[in-house]
């Protein structure tokens, strides 16, 4: 079979190359217009915005041979951009055209009862009454969606309806989630970061006769009217801080309030612990954790690079290894943080932040996520602004160049804030954002009140911003995704803030992701139900194995919560 794949520049496309490796397929990119007349399967893995990747089909010289390799009859498979192409436009580019085979328009989701993009595992559900599996696609199984533009399911409109496979629900609004006709299928969700149930999926495609693939009828128009609740899942994410120990080799770490180091016993003597005071605590190889946490049923992963700043942002860059390993072992979204910046390799080359994500992105990263840089581009913004305004960016920012090359949802932040406490009757600057400690709460916080400041350099340095001016501030710039850490929390065990994960969540519009101080499989149900939060995050609790993953999802099952199993 003349497999090819279609990368219009976009680059973050290396997880389908490893999924279909992984099962098995040979595959050719296609590297120039003639290369659309060889290939008698072709995969289009669209990430990014669609404007860019029309720009980038014109510029590659690839839109009329694309056009034309559709309308030849033969299979056509489209993944998140791959799909929206199909269609007219996209209000998210209006002077892009697209494709045209599909009438109508993608639109962006209403914001106004959820958090945008829409990120995560959902259901997607057949129009075909009569089967619950079909062409691979299982109504029992959950997809992994990243988009913030959809097309909407209309069953009044026909000539668009007969396209539609199936649908999904986001909030109140039902859109597509698959297309099927002819010889052209198409995923608004990502198969390759599906896990078995997208490798299912494309295995099913890939081994359907040629013929078969090319001939699928049209849907009947069936009316799907939204359901109270949608199917979208929240979370667990599974995190590594990675940095290298004292003999060199870059192992999984786990700090308490961020500090990485095995402490010293209270009185010297001769015990393991007194041997290894002092080392960088070692919980095991970033790869072999991935590979279970990923076989354990976590919905994302994040390797973070904890002493970047330390290092080359290139040359000789060990995280790059690292990432293009656990990249290929592993079907779930993986984020990459640490050292996403603008920087000078040693041998004096500039590199830029976008050139750095870039490098990730091609190792088989799905996000990166940045924390110091982000802190430093949200106060040149504000002071851009003067008289304490929040201003815009000036495009600069390695979370604008970021988003504008790989799309938003590509791109995450990642806060370390730390609590400052204050007099209850505290009137100062931060004071909407003033948390009091409750009764029942510890008892270090009764009767007392803080807010929380940013940090940066892994919390090594203060800086002059809140936690919500950043959260706040990052969205504007063109972050997709937060994750909340709390320095206060990392390693204690003592559960999630829950006060610091509401103030951040009601003051953003894009999803969060709660971060630091999980101990029990009880604190996971506590954030989701406390807090309007979309996923969850732990490191210690798994690296020790004290929770597995699949406990925490069956306590939040037996709370009504909905997770991915
Ligand atoms: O500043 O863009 O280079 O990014 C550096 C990244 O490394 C940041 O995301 C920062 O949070 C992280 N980092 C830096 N130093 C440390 C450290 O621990 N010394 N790790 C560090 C922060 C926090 C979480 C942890 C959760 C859950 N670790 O990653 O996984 O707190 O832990 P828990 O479940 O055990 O409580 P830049």
């Amino acid at each position: 079979m003349g497999l090819y794949l279609l990368d219009y520049g976009a680059g973050n496309v290396q997880s389908l190359a490893n999924t279909l490796k992984k099962l098995g397929y040979d595959f050719t990119w296609i590297s120039s217009p003639a290369d659309f007349h060889k290939a008698t399967s072709l995969i289009f893995p669209g990430v990014g915005a669609f404007g860019s990747a029309i720009d980038g089909l014109i510029s590659r010289g690839y839109l009329e041979p694309l056009r034309e390799y559709i309308a030849s009859g033969r299979p056509y498979f489209g993944i998140c951009i791959g799909l929206q192409v199909l269609f007219q436009s996209s209000t998210e580019s209006p002077s892009s055209t697209g494709l045209g085979i599909i009438p109508a328009v993608i639109q962006e989701f209403d914001r106004a009862d959820k958090a945008v993009p829409h990120m995560g595992w959902n259901a997607a559900e057949l129009l075909d009454p009569e089967c619950k599996t079909h062409e691979g696609l299982d109504e029992s199984s959950h997809y992994y969606f990243v988009h913030s533009y959809r097309a909407k399911y209309d069953w009044t409109q026909p000539d668009a309806a007969q396209w539609v496979h199936s649908t999904t629900q986001y909030g109140q609004e039902v859109f597509v989630a698959t297309v099927r006709k002819g010889n052209v299928f198409g995923c608004q969700f990502h198969p390759e970061k599906s896990g078995t149930a997208g490798l299912k999926l494309l295995a099913a495609w890939l081994s359907e006769p040629e013929s078969a693939r090319a001939s699928t009828p049209p849907t009947p128009c069936i009316p799907r009217p939204p359901k109270p609740r949608d199917g979208l899942t929240k979370r667990i994410v599974a995190c590594m801080d990675v940095r290298s120990n004292d003999n060199g080799d870059l192992v999984v770490t786990k700090g308490d309030q961020y500090d990485v180091r095995e402490k010293a016993p209270s009185a010297p003597d001769d015990t393991l612990q007194a041997r290894t005071a002092g080392a960088v605590r070692n919980l095991g190889k970033p790869v072999a954790l991935a590979a279970r946490y990923y076989a354990a049923g976590a919905d994302e992963l994040c390797l973070m690079n904890i002493t970047s700043f330390r290092h080359s942002p290139l040359r000789d860059q060990p995280m790059l290894a690292v990432v293009r390993a656990a990249a290929a072992e592993v079907c779930v979204p993986l984020t990459i943080g640490g050292g996403i910046k603008d920087a000078v390799d040693p041998d004096g080359t500039p590199r830029s932040a976008l050139e750095v994500a870039g490098a990730y992105f091609r190792a088989g990263a799905d996000k990166v996520s940045v924390a110091t840089e982000a802190v430093y581009a949200v106060e040149r913004m504000r002071a851009r602004a003067g008289d304490g305004g929040v201003g815009d960016g000036d495009g600069t920012s390695a979370i604008e160049t970021i988003a504008h090359a790989y799309g938003r949802q590509a791109v995450v932040v990642s806060i370390d804030p730390r609590r400052v406490y204050v007099d209850p009757a505290y009137d100062g600057p931060y004071a909407a954002e003033l948390v009091h400690g409750t009764p029942d709460g510890a008892e270090k916080e009764r009767g007392r009140a803080w807010w929380y400041q940013c940090t940066v350099k892994g919390g090594r340095e203060d800086r002059p911003l809140s936690v919500v001016q950043l959260a706040q501030g990052v969205e504007r710039l063109g972050a997709g995704e937060i994750i909340l850490n709390s320095i206060d929390r990392d390693g204690t065990g003592l559960g999630f803030d829950l006060g610091l994960v509401n103030l951040v969540k009601k003051n953003v519009r894009i999803p969060v992701v709660a971060s630091s101080g999980a101990g029990r499989k009880e604190h996971f149900v506590e954030v989701f139900e406390g807090t309007g939060v979309e996923a969850a995050l732990a490191a210690g609790i798994f690296h020790r194995q004290e929770v597995g993953i699949d406990e925490v999802k069956e306590a939040l099952a037996a709370a009504h919560i909905s997770v991915r199993t």
